[in-house]
């Protein structure tokens, strides 16, 4: 493997940087598999709890790599798409782990869909997101045509997409496109600090919650309130659930170890 994606770990939270900086870590080929072996090994690590995904210099990331995935010959971007960056989304979205994208500066095209295919996305004050597939005849791909209209409504997910216009990280906030927008200067200390936080939280409760998260926008309201309970049935059996309880009890802080609980039982039958 290159150095195109930088792997640490720090704590119990794995660090991915995309590390093309001289192309604002535009999105080749090589980056894209790196990134895909990086999100398939992390579950079977049971020490790593979060993944904190950032780019190096002064972008996160702007989207494919034009100079050398497009522009010369007429190509397949559908085979591109499917061989690597849907499964990048799937590894993503499927990952029973939190992913926070750290967005220090310019999210653009799959860039920016990259991003909010995480879980949570926090971003420095100078970073921005701009869907800029239209300005060279595309349309979101990455997940932005699911991602956007679930996050900002139809109307603000057609502008973004439609006009291609750059939303500030503060604006980005403030339509809930994003969880937060702090501070440049300090940024990528608090994001891991951010990281790090959840981390410590009860990681099975996480993974249960981002799958009841995923599966909402396809289910009904019955559907859905059974995945819920199914999942709440073997979060009581964590055993960070027992030392929730415990620590409220004795009023002090949980440890939370983030260790699994029995799996759910066959014979809870959905609701009449
Ligand atoms: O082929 C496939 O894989 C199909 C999939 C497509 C999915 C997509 O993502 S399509 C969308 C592709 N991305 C874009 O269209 C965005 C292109 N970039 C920009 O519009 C701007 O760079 C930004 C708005 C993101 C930032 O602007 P600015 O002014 O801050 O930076 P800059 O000067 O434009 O870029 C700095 C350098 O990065 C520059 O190189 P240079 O001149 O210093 O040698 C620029 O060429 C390079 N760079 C930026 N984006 C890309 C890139 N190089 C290759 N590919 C890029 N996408």
């Amino acid at each position: 493997m290159g150095d195109e994606l930088l792997v640490e770990t720090r704590g119990a939270v794995r660090v991915l940087t995309l590390n093309r900086p001289d192309k604002l870590n535009a999105l080749n080929p090589a980056l894209l598999e790196a990134l895909a072996d990086a999100f398939g090994g992390i579950e079977a690590e049971a020490s790593v709890r979060a993944v904190l995904l950032t780019g190096a210099g002064r972008g996160f990331c702007a989207g494919a790599d034009l100079t050398q995935n497009m522009g010369r010959d007429a190509r397949d971007v559908g085979a591109l798409i499917d061989k690597h960056y849907n499964p990048m989304v799937w590894r993503m979205r499927a990952l029973p782990l939190p992913v926070i994208a750290a967005v220090n500066g310019a999210a653009a095209g799959a860039g920016a869909n990259l991003a909010l295919a995480a879980d949570l996305v926090i971003a420095a004050e100078s970073a921005n997101f701009t869907e800029a597939f239209i300005r060279i005849g595309l349309i979101p791909d990455a997940g932005g045509t699911y991602f956007l209209p679930r996050l900002i409504g139809d109307a603000r997910a057609r502008g973004m997409a439609m006009t291609g216009e750059t939303i500030t990280a503060a604006q980005a906030a403030d339509w809930g496109l994003i969880w937060r927008c702090l501070p440049d200067s300090g940024f990528a200390e608090a994001a891991l600090e951010f990281a790090t936080g959840l981390a410590a939280r009860p990681t099975q409760a996480l993974a249960a919650m981002k799958q009841a998260f995923n599966a909402s926008g396809a289910n009904s309201l019955d559907t859905q309130l059974e995945l819920e309970r199914d999942l709440q049935h073997e979060m009581g059996t964590t055993p960070d659930f027992a030392e929730g309880v415990r620590a409220f009890i004795e009023k002090r802080p949980a440890r939370f170890t983030g260790a699994a609980g029995a799996p759910i039982q066959p014979g809870l039958a959905p609701r009449q």
